[in-house]
């Protein structure tokens, strides 16, 4: 309820609550309460229009709060201009997943790994990282902005290779950040601060929370052509030509590796090509790598494009999750990292980003950073982890290849399924518009994304026959 303050028709303000009964909870007559005072939407959508959650008539006044005005009366909530959000486009597929009861159902949106029998997994070497970190009793002390220094380290070098020059010659400002997504936000304020002129160009289409992220950053976006539905493949030419046309200087948000939702990446050459045309363009280069080790089972070979660029002496942003290949989803453990041109340029970068993230969220948990720390840095967890990475990515390799043959085997019709071989990484983009994918989950109970996008992570050998018949039938079925 509205604060004394402000509260216009409580009893501390009888001239409002003129004609209402006595009493705390005292109720005006509408025609005696002034017009500019009445409930109006504060959004001006005209919710409960001048009636209270109870019925009553209610007086309020309105404050404006910047862009949004206040509702404050005693009868009304306070949030009553608050409208109701959509669910999360991939998130909420989750929720709507779990409040179904039938036994078929199937949870395809999250890209979150499962095991064959669809179980969330926590890797072995986590589980023994997180042993030997209980053992030694390590503290709970506030880490520093930037984060814990051996995990900077850590992931610095897992992403550029431990001998990377840029490394040894100190141009590299890593902050750990809360993990892909909180890092990724962290860049876009920066971008919002340094570069108010420049807009970020993403690709079309692209994870979905890029958008949100620019957004609320205040960052100006526009997209990138990549994907062309007629060959399910890469729009190499249209994507180099967007690129081109950009106004030069813009940033380039580009997918390091295992694009979502396409699961299509650009080939060496391709990258090759891409880099010279933002280094003409003095574009720079903004990588997300949350799914470095997952596209191809190899963490050397998934950093590939990254590399490439900064081989060629690019400044690069590049975003870092640990979500995916070490499954450490909720410990939200991350990076952001700038490559730049001299030392000095990278101490003032990382500076300011800690100045960025000291009002955000202070400085970043430890939990999952410790744990990226102790394996990577120790050669033994590093090789476990690097084995337990392959079988994860391999059985995913499996499912996708178990789907195109079911799907080839039961189509009739002579379609051609081999887009879904050519794809990589954890997703499949199947090509089905929103009213097959609603058919997907409204008649077989298979929960996906609204762009078509399904999560192979989240698919297991036994339910691929089952897939394919809920594919085929949307797929022929409905337009
Ligand atoms: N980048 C990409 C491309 C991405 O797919 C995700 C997550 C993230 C960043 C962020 O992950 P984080 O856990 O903040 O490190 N994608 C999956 C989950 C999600 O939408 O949050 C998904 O696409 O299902």
């Amino acid at each position: 309820m509205a604060s004394a303050a402000f509260a216009v028709s409580s009893p501390a303000a009888p001239a409002v609550a003129a004609g209402s009964k006595a009493g705390p909870r005292a109720v005006p007559d509408r025609r005696s309460v002034p017009a500019h005072l009445r409930l109006v939407s504060v959004l001006g959508r005209g919710v409960n229009q001048g009636r209270s959650r109870t019925g009553c008539r209610v007086g309020i006044t309105r404050k404006n709060f910047g862009r949004v005005m206040m509702a404050l009366a005693v009868d009304v909530s306070r949030f009553e201009g608050v409208p109701m959000a959509p669910p999360d486009p991939i998130l909420g597929v989750s929720e709507a997943f779990k409040a179904d009861k039938n036994d078929l159902k199937l949870n395809l949106g999250v890209g979150a790994y499962r095991t064959e029998e669809l179980q969330p997994y926590v890797l072995n070497v986590v589980k023994k990282a997180e042993k030997l970190m209980l053992e030694k009793g390590d503290n709970k002390e506030y880490l520093p902005i930037e984060g814990l220094a051996a995990f900077n380290k850590a992931t610095a070098e897992l992403l550029l290779g431990a001998d990377n020059p840029v490394i040894k010659q100190g141009l590299v400002a890593t902050i750990q950040s809360l993990s892909g997504t909180g890092s990724l936000r962290l860049a876009a304020a920066f971008i919002q601060r340094y570069f108010p002129e420049a807009k970020v160009i993403i690709s079309s289409p692209t994870w979905g929370n890029h958008k949100n992220i620019f957004n609320d950053a205040r960052v100006p976006w526009s997209e990138y052509r990549y994907y062309d539905p007629k060959t399910v493949g890469l729009d190499f030419e249209g994507m180099i030509a967007d690129i081109e046309a950009a106004p030069e200087g813009s940033f380039v948000l580009l997918h390091g590796c295992a694009h979502n939702p396409t699961g299509i990446d650009p080939t060496p050459e391709q990258w090759e090509k891409i880099a010279d045309v933002i280094q003409e363009k003095k574009h720079m280069p903004f990588f997300d790598v949350a799914y470095q080790g997952f596209a191809s089972g190899s963490l050397d070979e998934d950093a590939f494009s990254v590399r490439l660029f900064v081989k060629r002496g690019m400044e690069v942003f590049v975003a870092q999750s640990y979500s995916k290949n070490l499954g450490l989803y909720s410990e939200r453990i991350g990076a952001i990292n700038v490559v730049c041109s001299a030392p000095d340029v990278a101490d003032r970068v990382k500076s300011q980003l800690k100045r960025l993230a000291r009002p955000m969220y202070s400085n970043p948990p430890i939990h999952g950073a410790r744990i990226v720390a102790n394996v990577v840095g120790d050669l033994t967890m590093f090789g476990e982890w690097k084995q337990e990475m392959e079988e994860m990515a391999g059985r995913i390799k499996n499912v996708r290849q178990k789907l195109y043959d079911s799907l080839s085997a039961k189509d009739q019709s002579g379609k051609d399924w081999s887009f879904i071989l050519r794809q990589i990484g954890m997703f499949s983009y199947t090509g089905l518009n929103k009213a097959q994918s609603d058919n997907m989950t409204d008649k077989w109970h298979v929960y996906m994304t609204k762009d078509g996008r399904i999560s192979l992570a989240g698919l297991s050998l036994a339910k691929c026959d089952y897939l394919a018949d809920a594919i085929i039938d949307s797929f022929h079925n409905v337009n």
